[in-house]
């Protein structure tokens, strides 16, 4: 979750303000850190609990959650496949995320130890309050980018989860929920953001969680894939998930009424399982999504009409902003890029730290 706001070096009245707390801010990460040495020093006394005891033999699992320090283990192998255990990371484990394969040993009560992480098929990830890349989850083959009428979509969100599932080479699905929301006044501004990415030629899904419309085809989109539904806050992702699958009844928050936004109802993310083959991925909704990772390249990379244009500009490192003879403004000019994607354009480049450039 990124919320630019927090950290960006921005307005003087923030600067202010934040002098101000500087040394409640001191204080408060002095808690955090005191605390979070605590978990560490509890965590490393029930490993060695764990280890001295009998522990079962070293078996693969998925991990279909995560919490702070914990994972939580499916087994996939034996009398137990298919159980969830919590368990503890062994020291020098990499950062494990939902979707990733492991080698684990389960001991008593539910309980259970990783030791290995297997290897990654593919990796979505998002820059956290830092800027640093985490990854958010693991061997996922299909983005399901879900917007809505209502929180109001912002096609610059659509088009930095794009250039992610590009960066990523993981296939992106478009799927507006709420279409039971769809009426006289928002209408003409949706159908001209679904026509942008139409004409781009990606595939995009309109469902109702709500009235069941359309998710029949959905379904049949999902079917095999392991997938990760992503996008704002209130869009409907966990909705979707309980539609889908009756019986998971994930936890669903109404919209604020003072921001019409969504509150942050899911936490961390989950795996489900279609029961006949295939995953779901319910991730919890973002304000901002930076791509700070990201090189201009890689940008440029996703967005999928530049291809065929880019390199054809006069000068080499053609900023194509308004240099002479440049390949993308002609493209814009002549319609073949649409001015809405440009704008995306410019905007991600400039949210993003001058050395990437
Ligand atoms: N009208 C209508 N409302 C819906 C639909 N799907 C979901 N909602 C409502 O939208 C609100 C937010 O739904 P959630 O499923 O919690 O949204 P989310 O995307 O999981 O939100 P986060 O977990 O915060 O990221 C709830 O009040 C839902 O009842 C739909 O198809 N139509
Ligand atoms: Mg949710
Ligand atoms: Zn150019």
């Amino acid at each position: 979750m990124l919320d630019s706001r927090s950290f960006s070096p921005g307005h003087p009245s923030q600067m202010a303000k934040r002098q101000l707390n500087r040394r409640q801010s001191w204080r408060i990460e002095k808690i955090q850190e005191e605390r979070a040495s605590r978990a560490a020093r509890r965590e490393s006394r029930a490993l060695e609990e764990l280890e001295g005891g009998d522990l079962g033999p070293e078996q693969t699992g998925l991990v279909i959650a995560h919490f702070g320090v914990q994972v939580e283990v499916e087994a996939q192998q034996g009398e137990q496949a298919g159980e969830v255990f919590r368990c503890h990371l062994r020291a020098n484990l990499p950062a494990l995320v939902t979707g990733d394969r492991v080698v684990w040993r389960p001991g008593n009560q539910g309980i259970g130890v990783i030791v290995a992480q297997l290897p990654r098929q593919t990796e979505l990830c998002r820059p956290d309050t830092r800027g640093q890349l985490k990854p958010v989850a693991a061997n996922v083959d299909l983005i399901v980018i879900v917007f809505a009428p209502l929180p109001e979509p912002h096609a610059n969100l659509i088009d930095r989860y794009l250039v992610a599932a590009e960066h990523a080479g993981i296939t992106p699905l478009l799927l507006l929920n709420k279409a039971d929301l769809v009426d006289e006044q928002n209408e003409k501004a949706l159908n001209a953001l679904l026509g942008v990415y139409r004409s781009l030629g990606y595939p995009l899904l309109e469902v109702s969680a709500r009235d069941g419309d359309g998710m029949d085809s959905l379904r049949v989109r999902l079917d095999g894939h392991v997938s990760v539904f992503v996008g704002q806050s209130g869009v409907g992702k966990s909705s979707l998930v309980n539609s889908l699958l009756p019986g998971v009844e994930t936890r669903v928050g109404a919209l604020s009424e003072m921001t019409g936004k969504g509150t942050h109802t899911t936490t961390t993310a989950r795996l489900f399982h279609f029961p006949g083959g295939g995953e779901l991925i319910d991730s919890p909704g973002i304000r901002e999504f930076g791509l700070m990772h990201v090189s201009r390249a890689d940008v440029e990379a996703g967005f999928i009409e530049f291809r065929d244009v880019l390199g054809h500009c006069r000068f080499r490192d053609c900023k194509h902003d308004r240099e002479p003879g440049c390949a993308l403004l002609k493209a814009l000019d002549e319609g073949r890029i649409q001015p809405q994607r440009m704008a995306s354009y410019r905007h991600i480049l400039s949210s993003m730290p001058e050395a990437d450039y």
